[in-house]
């Protein structure tokens, strides 16, 4: 896997609707795409997932580009790999930046599969030929606002509806949904807006029959959320505070959640994503791919890694149609009865549209030995 040149692109796109979560509201996608030519003149991509705010993770799309071309970036130039997991030991001695060393990396894989001809579903050893998703709902302005969301993504055949909640904006609106919609896949994600002090108010969730409850507590924790397991029915997923298989053992171990939530960027790569869905899978514990409102490749991403079998759950990505105008994929990705439909073509699948992408192109620059 000898590399030509790497490109990254600082990309701009508006999005549909801004998303609202309990720490920050979204009005753009903004994010760097990481090209990779090989000296076998095809190119693997891949999205950081780190947005320009901090306030997933500590990560943002300027420390991204540092860590990229100070340090990830030289060692890929000056160390050829002949697969794309022998990364992990390779960018081991820099610490964290698991966004920043992700895109590289799944600009490798994409190359990698597309070397050998192969759809990267497959490469990676995912089995299915469908997958399927279910739609993150953002805070809304109001309950009707929130019910009609509802209904339009339950119509649309999606297969469980999460919903964003903090304090005020949990109880009554579960109640709601659940009232209209009494059989649905209901799930709830708090993004760290409660402590083990609102634990009252996390067992009254018991009674709406959520498949799960996404990070209540603190985005650094596994400790306090092996209290609160012990005390509520509803399983919790965790999503921040995993980042590597050694965090997915630890809060296993401690009971700090029943479901893990694997994100490719945040857990580093699709070698570490692997990593956890094996060792979930030998535990028992389901696994579900999570989004970062993704551009088109991100979203292909995503779709490979939920090929494989331990993703029993209804992942969050949901059609481009449902964030962008128009994605910088052909085609872009499409949900129909709430499955994506694995691509058969080499790599990601769904391919990188060049003139779309200039277009939401702020600033480039390229790499190479
Ligand atoms: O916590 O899962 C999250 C989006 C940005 C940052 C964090 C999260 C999310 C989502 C959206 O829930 C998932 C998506 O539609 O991509
Ligand atoms: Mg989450």
């Amino acid at each position: 896997m000898e590399i030509q040149h790497i490109i990254l692109r600082h990309v701009k796109m508006e999005l549909l609707e801004p998303f609202k979560t309990s720490v920050f509201t979204e009005t753009h996608k903004e994010f760097i795409l990481v090209e990779i030519q090989g000296k076998n003149g095809l190119s693997g991509w891949a999205e950081s997932v780190a947005s320009p705010e901090p306030y997933y993770k500590e990560e943002t799309l300027k420390t991204n580009w540092h860590i990229m071309e100070d340090f990830l970036i030289p060692l890929l130039l000056q160390n050829p790999v002949s697969h794309p997991e022998q990364l992990k030991k390779l960018f081991e001695p820099i610490r964290g930046n698991t966004m920043a060393k992700a895109a590289l990396e799944g600009a490798m894989w994409d190359l990698y599969a597309r070397t050998l001809e192969q759809p990267l579903a497959k490469v990676l050893g995912g089995t299915k030929e469908k997958i399927d998703v279910g739609v993150s709902l953002g805070i809304k302005d109001s309950e009707t606002e929130l019910l009609k969301a509802v209904e339009k993504h339950c119509e649309e055949g999606y297969k469980r509806i999460k919903l964003k909640v903090k304090p005020g904006w949990d109880l009554d609106i579960l109640k709601a949904v659940r009232k209209h919609f009494p059989d649905i896949s209901l799930m709830a994600d708090a993004n760290s807006a409660y402590t083990l002090a609102d634990t009252d108010r996390l067992k009254a969730f018991d009674e709406f029959n959520l498949t799960m409850i996404e990070q209540p507590l603190a985005y650094d924790d596994i400790i306090d959320h092996a209290k609160l397991q012990r005390q509520i029915e509803t399983p919790l997923c965790l999503d921040e505070s995993i980042y590597t298989v050694e965090d997915a053992r630890h809060a296993i171990e401690l009971g700090s959640c029943k479901i893990i939530n694997i994100k490719i960027g945040r857990v580093g790569g699709l070698h570490e994503s692997k990593l956890i869905h094996d060792l979930c899978k030998v535990h028992g514990v389901p696994v579900w791919c999570g989004g970062m409102l993704e551009a088109g490749v991100g979203r292909a991403h995503n779709v490979a890694i939920t090929a494989l079998d331990n993703f029993t759950l209804p992942g969050d990505t949901s059609a481009s149609s449902r964030y962008f105008d128009a994605d910088i994929t052909d085609p872009a990705i499409t949900v129909e009865n709430g499955t994506i439909t694995i691509p058969q073509t080499p790599g990601i699948g769904f391919e990188p549209n060049r003139k779309r992408i200039e277009e939401r192109t702020y600033y480039s620059k390229l790499y190479k030995l």
